[in-house]
């Protein structure tokens, strides 16, 4: 039997929300100090993204940044952005960006990453791909040993077409052997990306024992659009802990 959370454990969960957030948040922010007037900058999705992207609005507003253009990473923050009246393009209008700012779920030694949990991998990928310079922001919970190492998901996403075929391939690669493939799902539906394909999410007893070879065997299935891991992409890693901002580039 459960017992009952008491009013006690209530508050000591909550002020260790606040204190998570609050670590988001000064990552977040050491993070915008990259962002000068003028420049194109990709907006991550998730959490912690969402207190730069909050930061850049209020700076924009302010006046202390100027001639700023946003590449939206997702629909989520396409609409944080423009409620913030931050100025908004596409790749199409902006193929080159000078910086993004983005979360991640898994950050290891390399500064490779595992990122997608919130569903929006591919166009976190396009984006970050085309800008000169990749901020990654996470607290400290996020950094691993090995990536696949924390147990949750590590994000493949597929086209919607015979699904189960691409999950049984996804499966069976050598690449990811053992891994258990699981379809992402929103209630009793499978869970739909912003591009309209679905999500499997690979789950790993242990690390992936060479994340290169993983992601090419899965970029060759041919099902497959793209996946969460993130390999010599980050150029700066902001990372958030009880003992301060730490920056890795
Ligand atoms: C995005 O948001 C994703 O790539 C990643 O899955 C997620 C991290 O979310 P949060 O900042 O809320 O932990 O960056």
């Amino acid at each position: 039997t459960r017992r009952p959370v008491s009013a006690r454990g209530l508050r000591v969960a909550a002020m260790a929300q606040l204190s998570q957030d609050e670590l988001k948040k000064q990552a977040a922010w050491k993070a915008v100090e990259y962002v000068k007037s003028g420049m194109v900058v990709g907006l991550g999705t998730g959490s912690t993204a969402a207190f730069a992207v909050d930061r850049i609005g209020e700076l924009l507003k302010s006046g202390e940044l100027t001639d700023i253009v946003g590449v939206p990473t997702s629909i989520r923050t396409f609409e944080q952005a423009q409620s913030l009246g931050i100025p908004l393009a596409t790749l199409d209008e902006q193929p080159k960006l000078d910086v993004a700012i983005d979360g991640a779920d898994e950050v290891d030694p390399n500064l490779d990453v595992v990122k997608g949990r919130g569903g929006a991998l591919l166009r976190e990928k396009m984006v970050e791909m085309a800008s000169a310079k990749f901020v990654c922001i996470v607290d400290d919970s996020k950094l691993v040993e090995g990536l696949g190492g924390s147990k949750l998901a590590m994000p493949v996403e597929i086209v919607q077409f015979c699904h189960k075929y691409t999950l049984q391939r996804l499966q069976n690669l050598p690449e990811v052997a053992g891994c258990e493939a699981k379809l992402r799902m929103d209630g009793d539906k499978p869970y739909v990306t912003d591009n309209s394909n679905y999500i499997v999410d690979l789950y790993f007893d242990t690390p992936i024992k060479d994340a290169q070879a993983a992601s090419a065997a899965i970029l060759a299935l041919e099902g497959v659009v793209d996946h969460g891991l993130f390999l010599d992409m980050v150029d700066v890693c902001i990372i958030a802990g009880s003992n301060g901002v730490e920056v890795k580039e």
